[in-house]
């Protein structure tokens, strides 16, 4: 499939067009729909870039700011019809982190595996580190001039995506970086990359590390109030970067019910795997061989008694996967 700029202009001219990011956008996600917003309107093509659900870090909040492109809640774009082009970024229709938007999805700009059955009528999709890349690339290749403050947030967005150039990066990511290098500003990355933590984050941390528990070398921590995904997620990082622990378990209050937060440094163990059998019939569980995430649902909460009884029995079911797993290998 041709999957230049130039094609997916030419598709989108004329019509109202919409970028969608996923829900809860994070800054590689931020960063392609400002570049493509960007690449569109030197082609004279307006557009609005939307998410649902919230913009929660505060790094995110910043970097949406560093470019004066509005970014809406979906919520608020009332005027939406079907006939409105909608490109999905960072992501595909259908995946469970993309509410459905009013509008018809014609393309799709993404570089995670791709799932997805429906036919968009453009395609940019490559596995590589960051989606920003694949924008960066068409920077590149159509020779759209770039201001300080696009290639600051394209690289900001590769940095956090690649985990620092250290997680799936390719050539691709690699050529982005080479571009962006010489003309962001690196001194805005660095306030963007030390601005991660609120001080409300704080509190969460503080009751992991009050009651943090190692078996072996899974890491267990609870937060027992209820916070972001996103912070139940940098806790259970928090936990996995002890050097005692190679597996973290980090889950939190949740509606009644517990949200988790799974990390593996072990290639042994599939944290995915591990947290979908851990919570099979007591909620849900799932993801990738180094992360994932789950819940377990209220009504089971009540069949556990107190909460020391609620931690043993999700302690030993973990436990209990963990070391046949680690047989099995
Ligand atoms: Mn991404």
């Amino acid at each position: 499939m041709d999957d230049r700029f130039e094609t997916l202009a030419e598709l989108l001219r004329g019509h109202r067009v919409i970028i969608q990011t996923h829900d809860f956008p994070d800054p590689d996600a931020i960063a392609t729909a400002c570049g493509l917003w960007e690449l569109l309107k030197w082609q004279g093509i307006e557009s609005r870039i939307c998410y649902y659900g919230r913009i929660e870090k505060t790094n995110t909040k910043m970097a949406a700011s560093i470019l004066d492109i509005p970014i809406y809640n979906a919520e608020e774009l009332t005027d939406v019809t079907e006939e409105d082009y909608v490109v999905t970024v960072d992501g595909q229709k259908d995946n469970s982190n993309f509410t459905d938007l009013k509008g018809t999805e014609v393309a799709c700009i993404d570089h995670h595996p791709y799932v997805t059955s429906y036919q968009y009528r453009f395609l940019k999709h490559q596995i590589v580190g960051a989606c920003a890349s694949l924008i960066t690339g068409w920077v590149i290749d159509t020779g759209m001039p770039i201001s300080q403050e696009l290639a600051t947030l394209l690289l900001y967005g590769i940095k956090m995506d690649t985990r620092n150039f250290s997680a799936g990066v390719t050539h691709v990511d690699i050529k982005a970086f080479d571009f962006l290098i010489e003309k962001a500003d690196m001194s805005r990355i660095y306030r963007l990359e030390n601005s991660a933590l609120d001080l409300s984050d704080l509190r969460a941390y503080g009751a992991a590390i009050e009651n943090i528990a190692i078996y072996e070398t899974v890491g267990f921590a609870y937060i027992p109030f209820e916070c972001p995904d996103g912070l139940i997620a940098s806790v259970s990082e928090f936990i996995l970067s002890l050097s005692s622990v190679r597996i973290s378990v980090v889950y939190a209050n949740r509606s009644g019910g517990l949200k988790f937060s799974v990390r593996s440094e072990n290639s042994k163990i599939n944290a995915g795997r591990l947290l979908h059998t851990a919570l099979k019939e007591i909620g849900n569980g799932g993801g990738h061989a180094t992360m994932a995430g789950g819940i377990v649902y209220p009504e089971y909460m009540r069949q556990f008694g107190d909460r020391h009884q609620t931690e043993t029995i999700i302690r030993n079911r973990i436990m209990q996967i963990y070391r046949v797993m680690m047989e099995d290998s």
